[in-house]
């Protein structure tokens, strides 16, 4: 078939609506547009010149133009799963675009997701996209590694899984995205890069590891350096200055190719590129005084540590290798090489009692966190963590799990497990710190920790509705009633509502 058009859409959840305050107040969701899928679009673009990207979190769609398309790709994450089938069934009954799915989600639940397209792309896309689009354009039916489809009989096909790329130097141009030139420039949309793939650890809740595999691989430095480069240039305004001059590498381990992550650093420091950074790291990076000082050099602030618990019954039982002895020490010498420390922390392991989120507030007190993400045990399909839980699930709701409990710990009921995340956020983000933040921190600490205020307060909001509804369930249903999973591939209910976008 002839490709004339492609869109790629990433559905955002939920949709964006303009309003003034995007510029300055964090959402609960916020809405950084998602690199991988602009990264696969500006390859496709190599191939079809008519190639453009909606993200809905700042896209103003045009329907018109997505219908019109030969080919519509849609990648999800889980909470964003039940809007993209949502919207690949309405452009499939609207249009004779194809429909592909990919992406963290679709990939490790692809006969969910192929219930509602044409085909699922498996794994990292760099490379199947190319590949699948040869094989449309010369009318083949894609049969390499890595693709899903519904066969005649209605039978799942899966041609097997697919190797990740070895190499992915593509510098995404954030320039493909609809509306997002417009809106670079604001507080709230953060330039962010993503320099490597794969982490050789395995802790039994993490889907990254599971969808990217456990051998780490890495693009250039000059090409890292160029991604950074250009990403600063799309996000500062053509006037002024943006009040947050800070880049997310968005790595999940960084520094687990120390060589590596050695010469990133010190090609951005050669590069003169003059900015605030901040990045993920696990605690062992706090050990290590080299990197610290060279981190400081190339311009890092802090230090966002995947620290998740602070109990070491609950670091065991979730294989992962550390104890809270490792983040405090890590903690302090980070902090003495006079670089932040920002948590990344779960609640809701099978360990934790109530009183969890206030012993996790007097932590990040005690220690000086300066600043938090704070997630109720999360399960995706395919995870350790999920098989072993599963029949504790309260629902397969997707959509909800973006932060919500969504199980029955061991020792707490659900309900109770919402009301420790939110007692950690509303002690952690009280008047009484943000009074301290504002009279203490300067620049961009100062003016993060305002937003971050700002985004705990609607994700508390978020959260409360949800608790209504896991108490109301609670009393409805006793554990031992709670229906048995269903295998992971099951489908989620097809959407019954028309397009909200
Ligand atoms: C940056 C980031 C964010 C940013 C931007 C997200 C975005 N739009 O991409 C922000 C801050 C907005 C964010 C928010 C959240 N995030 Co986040 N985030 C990340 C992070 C750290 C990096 C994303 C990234 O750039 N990856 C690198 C690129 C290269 O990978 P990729 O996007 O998956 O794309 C590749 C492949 O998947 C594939 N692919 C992707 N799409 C498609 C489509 C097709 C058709 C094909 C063929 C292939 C394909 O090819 C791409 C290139 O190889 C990831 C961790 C991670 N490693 O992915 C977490 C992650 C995505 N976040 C996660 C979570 C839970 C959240 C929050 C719910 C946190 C919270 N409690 O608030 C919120 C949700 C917000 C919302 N909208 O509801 C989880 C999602 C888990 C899951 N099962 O889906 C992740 C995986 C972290 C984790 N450790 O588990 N996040
Ligand atoms: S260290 Fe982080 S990225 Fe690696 S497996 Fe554990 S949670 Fe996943």
């Amino acid at each position: 078939m002839e490709i004339r058009k492609i869109r790629f859409l990433e559905p955002g959840s939920p949709a964006y609506r303009p309003a003034f305050k995007n510029r300055f107040v964090y959402e609960e969701t916020i809405r950084n547009p998602s690199i991988g899928l602009m990264t696969l679009a500006t390859i496709a673009r190599g191939r079809v010149p008519d190639t453009r990207m909606y993200s809905e979190s700042i896209s103003l769609v045009d329907w018109k133009d997505v219908l019109d398309a030969d080919v519509v790709f849609l990648g999800v994450f889980t909470f964003a799963a039940p809007r993209g089938y949502k919207l690949a069934q309405y452009i499939k009954a609207h249009s004779k675009a194809v429909v592909v799915m990919g992406g963290l989600h679709a990939s490790m639940n692809y006969m969910e997701a192929v219930r509602y397209c044409d085909y699922v792309l498996l794994g990292e896309g760099d490379e199947s996209i190319g590949e699948f689009l040869d094989a449309l354009a010369a009318g083949r039916e894609p049969d390499f590694p890595g693709v899903a489809y519904r066969g005649r009989d209605g039978e799942t096909v899966c041609t097997g899984a697919r190797r990740p790329p070895e190499r992915f130097e593509t510098v995404p141009d954030r320039g493909i995205v609809v509306g997002y030139r417009e809106r670079a420039g604001y507080n709230t949309l953060w330039p962010q890069v993503h320099a490597s793939r794969g982490c050789p650890h395995d802790c039994d809740y993490c889907a990254v590891v599971r969808h990217f595999g456990r051998r780490v691989r890495t693009r250039s430095p000059e090409s890292v350096v160029e991604d950074i480069r250009q990403a600063i240039a799309f996000h500062e305004p053509a006037r002024g200055r943006r009040l947050t001059q800070m880049l997310w590498i968005t790595d999940d381990n960084f520094f687990a190719d120390r060589a590596w992550a050695v010469s990133v650093l010190e090609a951005i420091i050669d590069s003169g590129i003059s900015y605030h950074f901040t990045i993920q790291a696990r605690y062992e990076v706090g050990f290590d005084d080299e990197m610290l000082e060279l981190m400081k050099r190339a311009g890092f602030t802090e230090v966002a540590m995947g620290i998740e618990f602070i109990e070491d019954e609950s670091f065991e039982m979730y294989h992962k290798k550390c104890t809270k002895d490792d983040v405090v020490r890590s903690i302090r010498n980070i902090q003495a090489h006079g670089l932040g420390v920002r948590g990344l922390f779960i609640l809701g392991a099978d360990s934790h009692t109530k009183g969890v989120g206030a012993r996790l507030a007097a932590f990040v007190e005690a220690y000086g966190i300066k600043g938090v993400l704070i997630q109720a045990m999360y399960f995706v399909p395919g995870t350790p963590a999920y098989e072993a839980a599963k029949d504790r699930l309260l629902h397969r709701d997707w959509e909800k799990y973006c932060g919500n409990a969504v199980h029955r710990p061991a020792r707490m009921t659900a309900a109770e497990l919402q009301r420790e995340v939110i007692c950690a956020s509303r002690k952690i983000y009280s008047p009484a710190r943000l009074l301290r933040a504002l009279l203490t921190r300067r620049g961009t600490d100062r003016v993060l920790f305002i937003g971050e205020y700002l985004w705990q307060a609607s994700v508390r909001k978020r959260m409360r509705r949800e608790l209504a509804n896991l108490e109301a369930a609670e009393l409805a249903t006793q554990p031992a009633q709670i229906p048995p999973a269903q295998p992971a591939a099951t489908p989620a209910q097809p959407a019954a509502t028309p397009m909200a976008g």
